[in-house]
């Protein structure tokens, strides 16, 4: 399927906060199904589209766990990053408390340009709530965080959540702020490189010279040969 502009998002938080849940449910998937092998291992990515103004907009989402045991950050892995949802369970504490760390391990404040949204999952559970809105609303806005309550269960705000991250990203775009890589449509348009790249300019007479003495190698014994005898 043709798009405008290919995202990567990534979706951060502490053990069972939901971020599966909330992938499954923008995906118009059942929440609460058995888990595959890759969703447990947390390989692989979702895919999903979103459209914003008129922008078709492919979301390549990762849910990442486990994050204090790798400075995953400046690996490739965030290459092409646009977009981090940190998502905590508004009825236990200790993930909201852990939403610092995980800004910091994935570059904020350094990073100006990638859209950091706070979003804090089962807020139908009002019963059980530990963290009350008005709380993440300001912790959010000291932080230059977007903020939003969600719930994977009956999709609340999920879509809300996806959408309002890309459009934040994809406006940074629209002022020049965030560079991004075209994508395959766009890509196909860009004419053919016509310089040869320093690469091209050794490597193929190097090859070249190589093959030509491989090449007189034999035309080489035969002469000494005669030379000699
Ligand atoms: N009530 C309620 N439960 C939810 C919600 N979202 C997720 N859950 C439940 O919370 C548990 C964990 O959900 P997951 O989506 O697997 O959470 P996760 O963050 O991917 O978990 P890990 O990969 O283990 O860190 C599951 O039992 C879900 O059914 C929600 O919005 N409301
Ligand atoms: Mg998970």
């Amino acid at each position: 399927m043709e798009y405008d502009y290919l995202f990567k998002l990534f979706v951060v938080g502490g053990g069972g906060v939901g971020k599966l849940g909330l992938i499954r449910s923008l995906k118009g998937n059942i929440f609460d199904e058995e888990k595959t092998l890759a969703e447990i291992l947390g390989l692989g990515f979702h895919l999903s589209m979103v459209n914003i103004e008129g922008k078709a907009i492919k979301l390549r989402i990762f849910s990442i766990g486990g994050l204090d045991r790798f400075s995953w950050f400046h690996s490739s892995y965030s290459k092409g990053l646009v977009g981090v949802l940190l998502v905590y369970d508004i009825t236990r504490r200790e993930t909201f408390n852990h939403i610092p760390t995980l800004m910091k391990v994935t570059g904020h404040p350094d990073h100006p340009n990638i859209t950091y949204m706070l979003v804090g999952n089962k807020c139908e559970l009002e019963n059980e709530r530990a963290v009350s809105k008005e709380e993440a609303e300001q912790f959010a806005q000291q932080n230059g965080l977007l903020f939003v309550e969600t719930s994977a269960a009956t999709s609340l705000n999920v879509e809300e959540a996806f959408k309002r991250t890309a459009a934040n990203a994809l406006k940074k775009i629209q002022d020049g702020l965030l560079i991004h890589a075209p994508s395959k449509a766009q890509q196909r348009r860009r004419p053919p490189q016509q310089n040869p790249s320093p690469f091209h300019i050794f490597v193929y007479p190097l090859s070249f010279l190589l093959l030509l003495l491989l090449f007189l190698l034999p035309f080489s014994f035969s002469f000494t040969s005669v030379f000699l005898s």
